[in-house]
This record gives structure tokens, sequence and C-alpha cells, in this order.
């Protein structure tokens, strides 16, 4: 703790990536682990451009469930603690694959959405986009004017990440000479292969998880903690 404490005062490029485990402490439930599943199904069976096409009904119905608790859900000291370290950083880039906006909440203002948000909508047929809150919505799923089936505004399994803000966030790994690897179980690529090409130019990669993750074994140092309370403790 004390070190990284000491790395983060030095730094002079940061990189972070977040994962569901910041939010939890706000309430909203993880992909995996004890509260991972909604009704039987797993992240890996909804969350596919072939499941939608199947039975958008029952897509649309996790994601409102979502949409009901995300609303609902509030920054927490984790959140905020980001938000502040940015605030001090000489350069700080926040990558998150969370779609609940939650950092934005908290006040942190450069944040690369890797996956998307779940409170756009996108047409199927006219490509629109826009911004929808409503819960529960009115209709599901949901229509566009032009007739077609509005989809959530998030990434799916398969599809790829956006070609700009992924660049944007290699570049910032790339470049940032201390990464953290904050609440994420860093098994779904290519987000979780962003602390290697980190390590890889030479950055400290540090972790803070409840669990070890999948890359706990090649990180300079593991946290091990919610990042709700250890946050706080980092960034006082
Ligand atoms: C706490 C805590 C507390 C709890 N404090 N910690 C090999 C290489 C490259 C790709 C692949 C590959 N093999 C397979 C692929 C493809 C696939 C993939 O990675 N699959 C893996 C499962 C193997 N990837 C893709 O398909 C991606 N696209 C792609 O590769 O495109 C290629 C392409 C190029 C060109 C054209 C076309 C295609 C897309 C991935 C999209 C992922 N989407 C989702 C849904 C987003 C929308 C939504 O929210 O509904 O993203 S799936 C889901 O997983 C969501 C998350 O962002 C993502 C990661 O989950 P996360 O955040 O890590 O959550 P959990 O639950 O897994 O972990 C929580 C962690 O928190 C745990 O570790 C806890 O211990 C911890 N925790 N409480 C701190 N208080
Ligand atoms: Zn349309």
């Amino acid at each position: 703790m004390h070190a990284v404490r000491e790395w983060l005062r030095d730094a002079s490029s940061i990189a972070v990536l977040t994962g569901a485990g910041v939010s939890a402490e706000s309430g909203v439930p993880t992909f995996r682990g004890s509260n991972g599943l909604w009704k039987q199904y797993r992240a890996e069976d909804l969350a596919t451009p072939g499941a939608f096409a199947r039975d958008p009904k029952l897509v649309w119905e996790w994601y409102d469930w979502r949409r009901s608790l995300i609303a609902q859900a509030k920054p927490n000291p984790g959140h905020y603690a980001l938000a502040k370290a940015e605030a001090r950083a000489r350069k700080f880039t926040l990558i998150t694959q969370n779609v609940d906006g939650l950092h934005e909440l908290a006040g942190s203002r450069k944040v690369l959405r890797l996956h998307g948000s779940i409170w756009m909508l996108r047409c199927l047929d006219c490509q629109s986009e826009r911004e929808d809150r409503r819960i529960p919505l009115p209709e599901i799923p949901p229509r566009c004017e032009c007739g077609g089936t509005l989809r959530p505004g998030v990434v799916w399994f398969g599809e790829a990440l956006p070609a700009k803000i992924w660049q944007d966030a290699e570049i910032a790994a790339r470049h940032s000479d201390l990464f953290l690897l904050i609440g994420t179980s860093a098994i779904v690529y290519p987000a979780a292969g962003l602390a290697s090409i980190a390590k890889s130019s030479g950055a400290r990669v540090v972790e803070i998880n409840i669990a070890e993750s999948g890359l706990s074994d090649t990180i300079d140092e593991f946290l091990q903690g919610p990042s709700g309370e250890l946050l706080p403790q980092l960034i006082a």
C-alpha cells in the first residue's frame, strides 16, 4: 500500500482499467461470481448478437432489470477517489468496461467507455442512436420511429469495440508508467489485454480486487480488498 501511494504520487502518466467490481459496492451486480447470474443465464448467454436475434424480449428484460438497479445506484467512495486522482494527476486516463455511467456521475472527466452505455439505444435498421433513461421502457423490445427494433448501445461478445475509444485506450496504456487494474476478472478481451500492453511498455501494474484474477500472476502489486475501501486509502 505504501509503495503504491508513492508510485501514484510520482507517476507522470496513469492509466486505469475498471470493471464491474468498482460498482459492486454501489449495488450494481457483477457479471461473474455468486451474484453474476440473472435467472439461470450467464452474461455469455445474453450479451451476444445471436441471443438478441433469437429472443430480443429476453435480452431486453435483462437490460431493463439492470437499468432499474443502475438508476438507483450512486457512485461509491472508489468512484470518487478515482475522480480525485484524475484531478491531481499530471496525465490520467480512466478506461472502463462498465456501462453504468457511475464514474462520470462521480466527477471523472475523461472516461473511455470500452463497452458502451446502458442508457444508449441503437436502431438495428437505421443505426440511429439516442439516449433513453426511461424505466421501465414503455415497450419491450423498444422501437425506433423508423419501425426498426432498438438494441442496447453496448458491445456484445463477438462485436468490435468502438475503434477510436479502443485506440485511445491502447495509447494510454502504452504511454502509462502506472497502470491500475481494478475490480475486473480480466477474462474479457481485448480490454484485459491493456494490462499486458502497459506492462510490456514498462509500466508498473497494480491490481485492486477482492479476489485474484486471471492476471494476478503478472502484476507488480496486488492489493486485496474492496475498491470502495482501498481506493480512498490510496488516494487520501
Ligand atoms: C471487486 C469487488 C469489490 C467484486 N472491489 N473488486 C482471446 C483474445 C481476444 C478476444 C477473445 C479471446 N477469446 C475470446 C475472445 C472474444 C471475447 C472474449 O474476451 N471472451 C472471453 C469470455 C474469453 N471478446 C469479445 O468478443 C470482444 N470483442 C472482440 O474481441 O471483438 C473482436 C472483433 C474485431 C473486429 C470485428 C468484430 C469482432 C467484446 C467483448 C464485449 C464484452 N461485453 C460485456 C457486456 C457489455 C454490455 C453489458 O454490460 O451488458 O462486457 S460481457 C461483460 O464482461 C461486460 C463486462 O464489461 C465484461 C468484463 O467483466 P468484468 O467487468 O471483469 O466483471 P466480472 O463480473 O467478470 O468481474 C468482477 C470482478 O470484480 C471480479 O474479479 C471480482 O472479484 C471483483 N470484485 N466486488 C473490488 N467490491
Ligand atoms: Zn431506426
